[in-house]
């Protein structure tokens, strides 16, 4: 609550918009292609939080219930609690019940602002992105005392009190306290975009658990059980959903309408790249004359194997984080220098942009695929052995230059 950062970080929000151009950096090397200065329009960078693609079940959907209702169902900020037990052989010195204001006092001194995208595996682009402040869940759990026997963690949020309800998501104790340098480690969120987690967006009080799709993140947290049991319960493990499936990398194009371009003029191409935890390596695009298809290519079609894909252009890391709440600087952000310099561009977990300046065109129909590929080498689709551990596909834009 005494943090004053935060109350001023309140007042910027909804202020969003990017404001690109200016010096542009060279994080890397130079083997990613970036649009020069000045080039790239403003496209904004995060996403307001009532913007976001919903993704909640329950019926009353829990977003919806309303004065009393909600201070009985414990999500309004004096009324939230989170009760933390163990189970099974799994014990802890003391159970804990954690409030609003002992959350925000441990995150005075172990608070993280991280930049992440969330993604549901079963809708093929990020439901939004969000400047997120959390406590690592590691140092939360200090607060049980000692652990002993202890394998996993299993967590839900509200449910309406009707266990058919209940959506439940599950960790390994490694994945919550063995933080690999430099890494993000699972956390109890309480701020978006400077501002509190709004109820729809799963306030007062949210696990996000960075590297992983949206099911992991349990909106309106209310219990997390300490178990030996070693066996994910996630209610996404049901329906060949993958439950411990990584962000993954992909391409999507701002706007996939047909359009004609004008013969005078480059034809300019925009989009973002969700950058999953395999990272983005490059961004790139196959243009072909129109085969009169609509721009459907059937998965097995020979001409896949023949198609020529160049490297388009990531846009340079923004000289001015318009929407960035006021009073942070990006040094107060994970994965950013005490310079204020992103340790990698694009930042993992994040939604990138890309701009395609196709210059010398002919008057003609055409046919434009965009893909990523990540640092492992693997070109969108792939990886996936299971479409429903990060579904996706390659998007396709018809375009006409006259
Ligand atoms: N309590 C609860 N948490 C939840 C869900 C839910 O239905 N109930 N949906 C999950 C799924 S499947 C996704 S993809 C994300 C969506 O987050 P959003 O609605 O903030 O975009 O929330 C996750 N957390
Ligand atoms: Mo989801």
């Amino acid at each position: 609550m005494a943090d004053p950062l935060d109350r001023r970080e309140a007042i910027r929000l909804g202020v969003a918009g990017l404001v690109a151009g200016a010096a542009v950096e060279r994080i890397r090397g130079d083997e990613i292609p970036r649009a020069a200065a000045g080039e790239v329009p403003a496209r904004p960078f995060l996403t307001p939080g009532k913007d976001f693609t919903d993704v909640s079940r329950g019926s009353p959907v829990p977003h919806t219930l309303k004065g009393e209702a909600l201070a009985k169902a414990r999500l309004t900020p004096e009324t939230w609690k989170l009760e933390i037990v163990a189970e099974d052989k799994a014990t802890i010195d003391k159970p804990v019940t954690l409030d609003l204001p002992a959350l925000l006092k441990l995150g005075e001194t172990h608070g993280v602002r991280f930049l992440k995208a969330m993604q549901c595996n079963n809708i093929p682009r990020p439901l939004g992105q969000g400047l997120w402040k959390g406590v690592p869940l590691r140092d939360v759990l200090k607060l049980c005392g000692k652990l002993a026997n202890t394998r996993r963690l299993f967590y839900w949020g509200f449910h309406n009190d009707k266990p058919e309800q209940i959506f439940k998501s599950s960790l390994a104790m490694s994945q919550v306290l063995d933080t690999p340098p430099g890494e993000l480690p699972p956390f109890l969120a309480y701020k978006l975009n400077g501002s509190p987690i709004s109820l729809e967006r799963g306030g007062p009080v949210r696990m996000v658990v960075p590297w992983a799709h949206g099911f992991k993140s349990i909106k309106w947290i209310h219990k997390i059980i300490l178990t030996n049991n070693h066996e994910a319960n996630d209610t996404y493990a049901e329906k060949n959903n993958d439950p411990e499936s990584y962000l993954k990398t992909s391409a999507h194009l701002d706007d996939s309408k047909e359009q004609t371009f004008s013969a005078d003029k480059p034809v300019i191409v925009r989009g973002t790249a969700m950058v999953g935890w395999p990272g983005l390596e490059r961004v790139e695009y196959w243009l072909r004359p129109d085969t009169r298809t609509g721009g459907k290519l059937a998965e097995g079609d020979p001409a896949w194997a023949k198609a020529e894909w160049k490297p388009g252009a990531i846009d340079p890391l923004p000289a001015d984080w318009g929407g960035l709440p006021e009073g942070v600087s990006p040094k107060d952000v994970w994965g950013f220098t005490k310079e204020g310099k992103p340790r990698e561009w694009p930042l993992r977990f994040s939604v990138a942009h890309w701009t395609l300046t196709l210059t010398g065109l002919k008057p003609g129909k055409y046919e434009l695929r965009v893909r990523t590929v990540d640092k492992n080498g693997f070109a969108q689709p792939e990886p996936r052995p299971n479409q429903q551990s990060g579904k996706n596909m390659i998007p396709c834009k018809l375009f006409t230059v006259a």
